[in-house]
This record gives structure tokens, C-alpha cells and sequence, in this order.
């Protein structure tokens, strides 16, 4: 018997959006000097081709550690908002973060999934989100009380916009199609490093 599907798939009934569309959504939506950090791959090739801006950083090589770095630059600039995007294969690898994160709880934090239930970039092999693992329950497990499936791209926006005025620590999970990222990220690190270092001001 094949297990029940209790995952993205199966334990709610978002509508399946697709991710660059709604990274342009949330670019537009931004201020000026809120700092945005990509997840390897297609979070952050969609962010790149969104429009590139200095407070953008942009991870490579790494599963899993757009959470981890966005937490870092919010306790250390609390006066910044800063967003997480993150595929569900590298938020599933690292799914301590979450419960650091709601622990210290940072009000200046949202971090957005874009779950479409694989691992695209290495071949589109399914992740538990597909099936199992219910990515927004396992937030709420973690002590993130604010997280949500966006039901579809409205939903989407208003969520982000209630982020960012109300503060966080907020979760927006999204279900996305299989489109592939859309641009391609320089695969600089020293330069995105120096880029992101000027744009938050800390530049020696
Ligand atoms: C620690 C680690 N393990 C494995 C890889 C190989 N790898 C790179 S991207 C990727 C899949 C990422 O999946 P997801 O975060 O869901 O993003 P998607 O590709 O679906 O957009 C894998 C397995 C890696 N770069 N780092």
C-alpha cells in the first residue's frame, strides 16, 4: 500500500503558483534597503533575474543555508527587515534552523519556501514535501506560530505585505510549478560578497 499523501500535495489545497513570477511579486513589493537572501539554484536565479539590487545575496554551492544567513544579518541589523527564499529540498536538509530561528524569534525575519516538491536542479528527484512532510506544520512544530501556505498569488502578497508591516518571525510557503529558474547567477561569490557587504552598509 502506498502511504497517504500528507505533504504539499496532499494536506492542503494552495494552488500551484509559479516561483518567478511570484519573486517579481515580492521584489516590487520591497522598500529600498530590505536585505533579500537566495537558496541555491532556482530561489536565487529568480531572484538575480527580479532585478538585481546590493542588499541581494546570493547563495551558491550550499543546500540550506539561506535561512542561516538571513538569521544572521537580521539579529545583526534589527533595524533592517530581511527575507529568506529557499527551496524545500534545502529547507528539508536543514530543518534545524527553524526552531534557532523561533527561539530567538528576530522581528525584522520572513523566509519564504518555494516548495514544488523536488530537487530540481540535480535532476527533479522528489523530496518528502511531495508526499509526506508538510513543510508549514513542521514550522509551526518548530515554534514558528506565523506560517502559512499561501492559497494563490493574492494570498501570496497579502501575506508578505502583513510580514513586513507587522513583523516576524514569519513563514510563507508557496507551492510552485516546475518552470526552471529563469536567470543565471555570476558565479562570483567574492563579488556578491563585497555587493552584499556595501549594500548593507558594513563595507570597510
Ligand atoms: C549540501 C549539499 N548537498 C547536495 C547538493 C547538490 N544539490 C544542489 S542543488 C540541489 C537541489 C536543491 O533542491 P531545492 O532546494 O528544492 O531547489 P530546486 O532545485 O528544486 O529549485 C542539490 C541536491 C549541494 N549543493 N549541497
Amino acid at each position: 500500500m502506498s502511504p497517504a499523501k500528507t505533504g504539499a500535495a496532499g494536506a492542503h489545497n494552495a494552488k500551484v503558483m509559479n516561483r518567478f513570477d511570484l519573486t517579481k511579486r515580492l521584489v516590487g513589493r520591497l522598500k529600498r534597503d530590505e536585505a533579500v537572501v537566495g537558496g541555491i539554484g532556482n530561489a536565487n536565479f529568480d531572484l538575480w533575474a527580479s532585478g538585481q539590487r546590493p542588499q541581494n545575496f546570493y547563495m551558491l554551492g550550499s543546500m540550506g543555508l539561506a535561512i542561516p544567513i538571513a538569521f544572521g544579518v537580521a539579529i545583526a541589523q534589527p533595524q533592517r527587515h530581511v527575507i529568506a527564499l529557499e527551496g524545500d529540498g534545502s529547507l528539508l536538509m536543514q530543518l534545524g534552523c527553524l526552531a534557532t530561528v523561533a527561539m530567538r524569534a528576530p522581528k525584522n525575519l520572513t523566509i519564504v519556501v518555494w516548495d514544488n516538491g523536488i530537487y530540481q536542479i540535480t535532476g527533479s528527484q522528489p523530496t518528502a514535501s511531495e508526499s509526506s512532510a508538510d513543510l508549514v506544520a513542521i514550522a509551526r512544530g518548530a515554534g514558528l506560530a506565523n506560517s502559512a501556505w499561501a492559497a494563490d498569488e493574492d494570498d501570496f502578497d497579502r501575506l508578505f505585505a502583513t510580514a513586513l508591516k507587522d513583523g516576524g518571525p514569519s513563514l510563507i510557503a508557496a507551492r510552485i510549478d516546475h518552470q526552471p529558474g529563469v536567470g543565471a547567477t555570476d558565479r562570483d561569490p567574492v563579488q556578491i560578497r563585497a555587493r552584499f557587504m556595501q549594500g548593507l552598509g558594513v563595507k570597510r
